[in-house]
């Protein structure tokens, strides 16, 4: 999806011009993937622009450079505070938000150790991940032949720019074979997650999500929506997942930041239900959307207003 330019991008403290916010061809993660980022949206509110669960967001960034040992050379409140500067210098509504921390200039080698860690800030305005008609009425998924990393290979818990080497494999897979976006399977065989979303499926009445421990991403949209589906009642559980629930669920559906909330209308060719999104996913999918752009009281904690 092409990107949008804006004026300016946040590095290392400050706005640069957009042209200029460049990196050598001989930086770390260029050639070792050593980077850890995140997904954030701001939503235009009644209010102004919020940014959705936005110190979530930089505490999972803290995290997973915690993962791989990098040492970021600002605070989680410096982070929050340049994120909101980035939409407000670029005069953005709605965007998209995309902060990196990686390893620079100037060594190159395994060892990450020595090491500079540089930060970036990026928005623009970004439309549906999946596009608005898969938003509407759902997509298609195929099981992947390429599995979800090992925990032990590389920590799911660590949002990794390496680690989207897997994610793109499947993608293009999918793509390829007619389908949407694809699913991909732990090591042990359960469902893991889709390509950039974590996956729910509706089944005998209860909503699962499968565990970190299956692969997943700890996703915040994940999160939100269990929090959702939980307030409208419904039964939720983090628990594995098999190939063949997919197959015999009454519902599927996928959540990202970038994704949002998209239901699934056929898994590996069966079609799930009666092809279209089901009940509870409209229902979670609306509660989501109101929750994002500020329309509801009761999620007014997960918004970061810009001004
Ligand atoms: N799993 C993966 C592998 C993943 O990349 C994402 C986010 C999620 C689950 C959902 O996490 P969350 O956004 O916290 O609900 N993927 C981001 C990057 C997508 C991209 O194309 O790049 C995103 O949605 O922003």
């Amino acid at each position: 999806m092409p990107i949008t330019e804006t004026e300016k991008i946040w590095m290392n403290g400050k706005l640069v011009d957009w042209a200029d916010a460049r990196v050598h061809v001989l930086t770390h993660a260029l050639h070792y993937g050593s980077g850890v980022f995140e997904g954030i949206r701001a939503y235009e509110t009644p209010n102004g622009p919020a940014i959705f669960r936005l110190t979530d967001h930089i505490r999972r960034m803290f995290d997973s450079a915690r993962v791989y040992l990098m040492e970021i050379p600002f605070s989680q409140d410096e982070l929050v505070a340049a994120t909101r500067e980035v939409v407000r210098a670029n005069g953005l509504s709605s965007c998209y938000i995309r902060p990196i921390v990686y390893l620079g200039y100037g060594e190159m080698g395994l060892n990450p150790l020595p090491c500079r860690v540089d930060v970036a800030i990026a928005a623009w305005p970004w439309g549906t991940y999946l596009g608005d008609e898969g938003v509407a009425n759902g997509v298609t998924v195929k099981i992947s032949s390429w599995q979800r990393h090992d925990p032990n290979a590389v920590p799911p818990a660590a949002k990794a720019t390496g680690m989207y080497l897997n994610s793109s494999m499947a993608k293009v897979e999918a793509l390829k074979a007619g389908y949407d976006e694809a699913i991909i399977l732990s090591p042990q065989g359960y469902v893991s997650e889709c390509t950039g979303e974590n996956l729910f499926v509706v089944r005998k009445g209860r909503i699962a999500t499968p565990p970190a421990s299956a692969g997943a991403l700890e996703g915040i949209t994940k999160d939100s929506v269990i929090t959702i589906a939980q307030d409208l009642g419904f039964d939720v559980v983090e628990a594995n997942v098999l190939r063949s629930d997919l197959y015999t669920a009454d519902e599927v559906f996928l959540t990202g930041t970038a994704a949002e909330v998209v239901p699934i209308r056929s898994v590996d060719d069966r079609t799930v239900g009666e092809g279209k999104p089901g009940p509870k996913t409209k229902a979670i999918q609306e509660a989501y959307f109101a929750a994002v752009r500020g329309e509801t009281d009761r999620y007014k904690d997960w918004l970061d207003y810009v001004d």
